[in-house]
């Protein structure tokens, strides 16, 4: 099996609950365990500034399925909660799943690219995987703990545990 790493996000209909039905939902996805779960975070807006706060959080899974199969089942969560995809870029949304981390997998297709691109720049992610998962580091050799330490805490905050 491989370890994964999931950040969920949501700014809209209600976020903290999208983010409990969409651990939920995840939990059960076939061939996959979820193994840890972090605190429920609330964070600041990364890009435009006139859309409400968000809530993140990360999750840890062991999966049998291929990263693409994984990206499926993911999508087709955000797609049952509603998720409307719009041309804005970092706009608001109701659900947000990206795979951070694929065990030690590089991935660039077309359709994923993972490590996720953003994963060192957005404390809303480096913080969250820190806490499940102190002495991660990633493909390129990067501590996340160091990482998490150095970054701008831009007001996240824990919102629940
Ligand atoms: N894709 C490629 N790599 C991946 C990956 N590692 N995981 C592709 C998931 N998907 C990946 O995704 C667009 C396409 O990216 C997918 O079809 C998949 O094939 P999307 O979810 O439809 O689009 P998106 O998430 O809107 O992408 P975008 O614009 O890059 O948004 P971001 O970067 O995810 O940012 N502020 C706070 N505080 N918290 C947030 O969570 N999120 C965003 C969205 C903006 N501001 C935020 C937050
Ligand atoms: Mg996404």
């Amino acid at each position: 099996m491989i370890t994964a790493y999931i950040g969920l996000g949501s700014n809209l209909s209600d976020p903290v609950m999208q983010i409990h039905q969409a651990i939920t939902a995840v939990q059960d996805i076939d061939d996959s365990n979820v193994t840890c779960v972090s605190s429920i975070y609330f964070s600041r807006p990364m890009g435009p500034q006139d859309q409400p706060d968000y809530i993140n959080a990360v999750l840890a899974m062991e999966t049998n399925l291929s990263a693409l199969a994984l990206l499926d089942s993911l999508q087709a969560i955000e797609n049952k909660a509603g998720r409307v995809r719009k041309d804005n870029r970092w706009g608001a949304r109701i659900l947000d799943l990206d795979i951070l981390l694929f065990g030690n997998e590089v991935i660039n297709s077309q359709r994923l690219i993972v490590p996720h691109y953003g994963l060192k720049q957005r404390e809303f992610v480096l913080l969250p995987l820190a806490e499940i998962a102190h002495d991660l580091i990633l493909p390129d050799g990067d501590k996340v703990l160091s990482l998490s330490q150095n970054i701008d805490k831009n007001g996240l905050n824990v919102y629940s545990n």
